[in-house]
């Protein structure tokens, strides 16, 4: 690689399409269906993402921006020089951003399953931080991976980040064992730098997943339209309806889709059948209070070192860190 240019690998890793359709044939097959939210982010998918985030509902993303403008010195500090940062899902950079120009990281390393946006944000920033070595690695992130060789990156520490909320994405269990994975890939004086979306009134969530001009409702039906160009089903997607609420019991916003009708769906030689009122679980989204993350990430082998939180108390980023 180039020492004074912008440097800048990307490692492709993706699992082939047979995965995709594997997931979607289980899912489908379970007594209550469901569909693994990471395969909304095709090209569209992450587009619409992107048009999520700005929505006026949906705080998550400007509550967790404004926070990392406020904190990220102090952030940095926590963290100390000479980290190399693995971002799990890269998404846009733009937190990223706040973060490497307060932190300078000596590597940086984004795993996204998204190729296309991964390429471009990993790129920019590269141009953007000539002194980071950036080593992109398009590859799910949920799945046990290799990292690219970091031992000539003069790093002293890694540090995990995994901005957004998305952890919130995974059930408690499968986020306590993400966890523990994370520490482990950390590895001794490591840490992690996690965004966590904060419990509140169930009326703010509600709003924040049923945006006034049907952005998350085309992003939810967004993914049958995947399934049937990519697996080449026959999802009839004026059949079905976004419907997102707030299940208090569980501290989660769930989303469905649900069918307005009976329907017959083909899919790789195989039929199911969806009953008239019968959804398709295609997401939960966690919320956490500041102490109970602190217990998950505890039960995680992780030691809590810090938490900030904006003066609203919607959105928490909390610093873990792995014992030396
Ligand atoms: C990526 N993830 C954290 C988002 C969330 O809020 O759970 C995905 C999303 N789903 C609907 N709106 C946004």
């Amino acid at each position: 690689m180039n020492q004074r240019g912008p440097r800048f690998a990307f490692h492709d890793r993706l699992p082939d399409a047979g995965s995709f359709l594997g997931d979607v044939l289980a899912g489908l097959s379970r007594p209550r269906k469901e569909l693994p939210p990471k395969y909304f982010y095709d090209e569209r998918g992450s587009e619409l993402f992107e048009a999520i985030c700005e929505a006026p509902e949906y705080y998550l993303t400007r509550a967790e921006t404004a926070l990392m403008v406020a904190r990220a010195g102090e952030m940095a500090r926590r963290l100390g020089p000479r980290c190399a940062v693995i971002e799990y899902g890269s998404g846009s950079g733009r937190k990223t951003r706040i973060l490497v120009r307060a932190l300078k990281p000596v590597a940086y390393i984004p795993i996204d399953i998204a190729r296309e946006q991964l390429q471009a944000t990993a790129a920019g920033l590269a141009s953007e931080f000539p002194g980071v070595a950036v080593m992109a690695v398009c590859a799910d992130y949920s799945r046990p991976l290799a990292l690219p060789e970091l031992a000539g990156s003069g790093a002293r520490r890694r540090i995990i980040y995994f901005p957004g909320s998305t952890i919130g994405n995974l059930s408690v269990p499968e986020a306590a064992v993400f966890l523990a994975n994370a520490r482990r890939l950390a590895g001794a004086g490591g840490g992690m730098l996690v965004g966590v979306d904060l419990k509140k009134d169930a009326a703010r969530l509600n709003t924040a997943y049923n945006d006034a001009r049907g952005i998350t409702a085309e992003f939810n039906l967004n993914l049958l339209r995947r399934v049937n160009r990519e697996l080449g089903a026959n999802f009839d997607l004026s059949a079905f309806r976004h419907h997102a609420f707030y299940n208090a019991a569980h501290s989660r916003i769930e989303m469905h889709l649900l069918s307005l009708k009976d329907q017959r769906v083909r899919i790789d030689g195989r039929t199911f059948h969806i009953r008239a009122g019968e959804s398709i679980h295609t997401e939960n989204s966690c919320k956490y209070s500041v102490d109970e993350f602190r217990r998950l990430a505890g039960s995680a082998g992780f030691e809590p070192a810090a938490c900030w939180t904006d003066p609203e108390k919607l959105f928490a980023v909390h610093y873990l860190t792995v014992p030396g």
